[in-house]
């Protein structure tokens, strides 16, 4: 790809459209930037490229794709933009940051796709490499743009990368080594548009693999199974509930992986010391991107066996007069929020709310008149969730997170467990799940 002299528009001055902006200045392009927001509140790394000469500031509308070569929309910025639009009709190319870096690494890419679990994975299949002995950079949806690893020396052996549907939206030759799709349920639907759109693009992760590679599919999820009539590459199975032909199962105290010639090799379930069946089957699928890149069976366990789990994700958060608080913050979308409830044996009291993702909230009824002993619904979208769930579950409504946890606090009594699993963003009262995350456990401290 010739970068030289041609004019690039970069939306979005993050994390991805920073990094974006700094590598294609590197290769002599000439970078305007554009955000909707004003320069001074661009991301903190801004500044290091702030005056360069390859570099100008543009206006956020079409105007500015006069004599533009390409454009790199930031994973945030939805299809429907008014740029993006504006530059499809133009027939400008509209180029996804990982699309970008994909032309430029060398290094093999395992690319971990799903609505929840992927950071889990990314992490586990990082730290699995690390023990196997093997050179690894883990990167992507987690936090650090692939695009930045384009510009090292790139003398890994894998790259372990966390993949969204954003990122996926804007690709066009990106072909990962091993792709895997963990599972697919309800999210993101404001920018997608509808389901049927979101699950199409969660598949264009293996549209460009060939037979040479590896797809991951969660042969609990009857879609995948009709997606693996259509893949090219190799494809390997996991559940949690049933034996599969290849790939890998859970049966009884054990997970069994069976390799594509047939061999069998048994994992114990007891190496795994995180909480609920979803994370088995996040584990599971691991384990088989590991095997394929020829990580051994004992590295594989004692990773496992080491792997406590990530923040905001189910997380033990502190226990008050017989009260045990989790913080699932994370917990960004319905599917995660089943996950949650069926991690509890017990009903429990449970924070839901924030700002809508037009989540699919009635399909939570039945299993909250089973598992939730109480619903407080919080933030922008309580009444939206409170329509859609009916008045068969008990819930209350607050505006404030922090008045939800203090609503929990004093209806529960000794034995009970209050989880924030919001099923929603966190951008009505805070900057990110974390910083939600982080002010639900402190202030569970303080009670
Ligand atoms: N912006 C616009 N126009 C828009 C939308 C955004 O100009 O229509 C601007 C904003 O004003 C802001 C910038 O774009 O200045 C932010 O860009 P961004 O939202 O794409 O965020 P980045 O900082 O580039 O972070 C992105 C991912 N963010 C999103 O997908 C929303 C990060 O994932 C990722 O870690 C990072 O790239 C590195 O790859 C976050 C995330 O929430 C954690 N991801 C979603 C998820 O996991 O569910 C997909």
């Amino acid at each position: 790809m010739n970068l030289k002299g041609k004019k690039i528009v970069v939306i979005g001055m993050g994390k991805t459209g920073i990094a974006s902006a700094r590598f294609l200045g590197s290769q002599g392009a000439r970078v305007v930037a554009v955000d909707e927001k004003s320069p001074s509140q661009w991301g903190k790394k801004f500044g290091r490229i702030a005056n360069k000469e390859w570099l100008e500031t543009g206006a956020y509308n079409a105007g500015v794709l006069e004599s533009a070569s390409m454009v790199i929309p930031s994973p945030g910025v939805p299809p429907h933009n008014d740029i993006l639009v504006a530059a499809i009709k133009l027939n400008i190319p509209v180029v996804s940051e990982i699309e970008l870096a994909y032309r430029y690494l060398k290094v093999p890419v395992i690319a971990v796709t799903g609505t929840n679990g992927k950071t889990t994975t990314t992490s586990l299949l990082g730290e699995i490499m690390v023990r196997a002995g093997k050179k690894v950079f883990v990167g992507g949806n987690i936090g650090n743009p692939l695009i930045e690893y384009a510009e090292t020396p790139q003398k890994d052996d894998f790259i372990v990368a966390e993949i969204s549907s954003f990122q996926l939206q804007w690709i066009d030759k990106f072909r990962p080594f091993i792709a895997m799709l963990l599972n697919i349920t309800c999210d993101h639907i404001n920018y997608h548009g509808s389901f049927d759109e979101y699950r199409r693009i969660k598949a264009r992760v293996f549209a460009n693999q060939t037979s040479d590679d590896y797809a991951i599919l969660n042969s609990e999820d009857r879609e995948q199974d009709k997606l693996a009539d259509i893949i090219r590459a190799k494809v390997a199975f996991f559940s949690s509930a049933a034996e599969v032909k290849r790939g890998i199962f859970l049966k009884g105290n054990a997970l069994i992986y069976r390799n594509f010639d047939g061999g069998e090799e048994q994992y114990p379930l007891s190496m795994i010391k995180i909480p609920g069946l979803h994370n088995v089957e996040n584990i599971m699928a691991a384990v088989l991107a590991a095997r394929f890149c020829g990580c051994n069976r004992d590295s594989i366990i004692e990773a496992a066996s080491n792997f406590s789990g990530l923040p905001h994700r189910i997380e033990f958060s502190g226990e008050k007069k017989g009260v045990r608080f989790y913080d699932d913050s994370k917990g960004t979308n319905v599917g995660s929020v089943v996950r949650a409830l069926d991690t509890f044996p017990e009903p429990v009291i449970l924070l839901l709310g924030g700002r809508d993702k037009d989540g699919d909230f009635d399909t939570l009824r039945e299993l909250l008149i089973k598992k939730a002993k109480r619903v407080i619904l919080f933030g922008e979208a309580r009444d939206r969730i409170s329509s859609l769930i009916g008045n068969d579950v008990p819930s209350e409504k607050k505006t404030t997170l922090a008045e939800a946890i203090a609503s929990a606090y004093n209806n529960a009594i000794s034995g009970d467990v209050v989880l924030l699993s919001p099923g929603c963003a966190s951008f009505d009262e805070f900057k990110n799940y974390k910083e939600r995350g982080n002010f639900f456990k402190n202030v569970v401290e303080k009670l």
